[in-house]
């Protein structure tokens, strides 16, 4: 068992099998990408079927509808699913098999599952922004109930049609929060009156949509304890860039860039304002810090936890980022490059819209991916560079008006 894992007490073959034997078994992997229109869930498709794996995506296009009733259009013309699979063809002679339709609905998900067995699961398909989550009540409802009923449907899946599957499932850093103290991954020794037991790791997560994580992870741990599931719950940061190993001089392959309030993550954000000649918008004092990592090491996250899966009755935990950065930290980095390049950046503190803590400790463990074998993309000059290259070819697509528009917390 590795240090960030936990496994329930099983009667018939002893805890959890070992990760690296199950590795070498198998190379090639069949793998359903739930979510795989996202801006996470096509380039893991693409960087899965170029590693000789047999990859079939499912979505719904929710994230594209919500974004275009939100006026939260990404940075590019994206084509749909089948188009990207048909052009993916093209590019690399491999085929990736979408189906599309909504994975709450239990005979959708069945009719997928007995069509595509998988031996791994990557489930990405959720309602992702946490300000989306908090713009008025509906979206509320439809993020707890689209976010709880997809993970319920996976396990019940796994269970009824490939009980040996490996679930990979995207969680976040925003579960634990920013306490005051180390976070671990993924769980906590705790002594208490003499004795001690392994818990979850305290969460104490900063909107809905993070709770929803937070919820995610116990249903998944009540089922790895009850079915033997294996289970990994990445605890992934805020990511950044659109280029991948796949997409290097195909634009028509990039993923769903978003880069308003709702949608966008920050460094995405900061990096299209630079271009637009927007000051870059850091939300209050600024001090914000959470762990970062470029869309390239979420792949190969993605890709080493299949290749070395948990083990049955597992729930495997892995905190997923290569770097912390405050927001200040950030804009300063994105003005230093921006004005190399002769944007003239600007930097304005702003009433921050979400309730957080604007100073902190952080201090988040996060070794088990390393362990495996990730190499980690820093964000040096010449990546940001690169990102504000790409963001400038676009630069007539950018809404100003997208940019900010104050969903408050409270
Ligand atoms: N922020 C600014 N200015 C902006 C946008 C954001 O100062 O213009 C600040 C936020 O207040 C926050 C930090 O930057 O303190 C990160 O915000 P974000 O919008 O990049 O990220 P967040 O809403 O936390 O969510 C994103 C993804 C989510 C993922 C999460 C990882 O949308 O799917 O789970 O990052 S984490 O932040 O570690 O929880």
């Amino acid at each position: 068992m590795t240090a960030g894992s936990c496994s329930f007490p099983r009667n018939a073959s002893g805890p959890g099998t070992s990760s690296a034997g199950d590795a070498n078994q198998a190379t090639k992997v069949k793998i359903l990408i739930l979510g795989g229109d996202g801006y996470l869930g096509w380039p893991t498709a693409m960087h899965l079927s170029a590693g000789g794996h047999e990859v079939a995506v499912v979505d719904n296009y929710l994230r594209r509808n919500l974004a275009r009733e939100e006026d939260s259009e990404p940075l590019y013309e994206l084509p749909n699913l089948a188009e990207r699979c048909r052009l993916w063809r093209e590019h690399s002679g491999k085929r990736v098999e979408p189906f599309i339709g909504d994975l709450c609905d239990w005979d959708f998900v069945a009719d997928v599952f007995r069509k595509f067995t998988p031996d791994a699961v990557v489930h990405y398909a959720e309602q992702p922004s946490a300000p989306y989550s908090m713009l008025r009540r509906g979206a509320a409802s439809l993020t707890l109930h689209n976010n709880l009923g997809v993970t319920l449907n996976t396990i019940l899946a796994v269970r009824e049609f490939c009980p040996d599957a490996h679930i990979v499932k995207l969680g976040t850093m925003g579960e634990y929060g920013t306490p005051d103290i180390d976070i671990e991954e993924g769980w906590l020794d705790v002594e208490h009156k003499g004795r001690s037991h392994k818990f979850l790791y305290p969460r104490q997560a900063g909107s809905l949509y993070h709770t929803t994580k937070v919820m995610d992870t116990d249903l998944l741990w009540f089922y790895v304890r009850m079915w033997d599931l294996r289970v990994t719950d990445l605890m992934q940061g805020p990511v950044y860039g659109m280029v991948t190993y796949e997409n290097e001089d195909r634009p028509d392959l990039y993923p769903h860039f978003a880069y308003d309030e709702i949608f966008g993550t920050v460094l995405n954000r900061f990096i299209v304002q630079a271009v637009a000649g927007h000051p870059l918008t850091v939300y209050g004092k600024g001090g914000q810090t959470r762990g970062y990592l470029n869309i390239k090491d979420t792949l190969n996250c993605i890709r080493l936890s299949i290749e070395n899966p948990a083990g049955r009755g597992e729930l495997r935990i892995f905190n997923q980022f290569v770097e912390t950065f405050s927001v200040n930290d950030l804009a300063e980095r994105v003005k230093y490059v921006g004005d190399e390049m002769g944007l003239g950046v600007k930097i304005e503190r702003i009433e921050n819209p979400r309730k957080e803590l604007e100073e902190h400790y952080y201090n988040p463990a996060h070794t088990g991916l390393l362990d495996l074998g990730l190499e980690p993309h820093p964000l040096t000059e010449d990546v940001l560079k690169g990102l504000i290259e790409v963001v400038q070819a676009h630069k007539d697509r950018i809404a100003t008006g997208r940019i900010f528009r104050g969903v408050k917390w409270t």
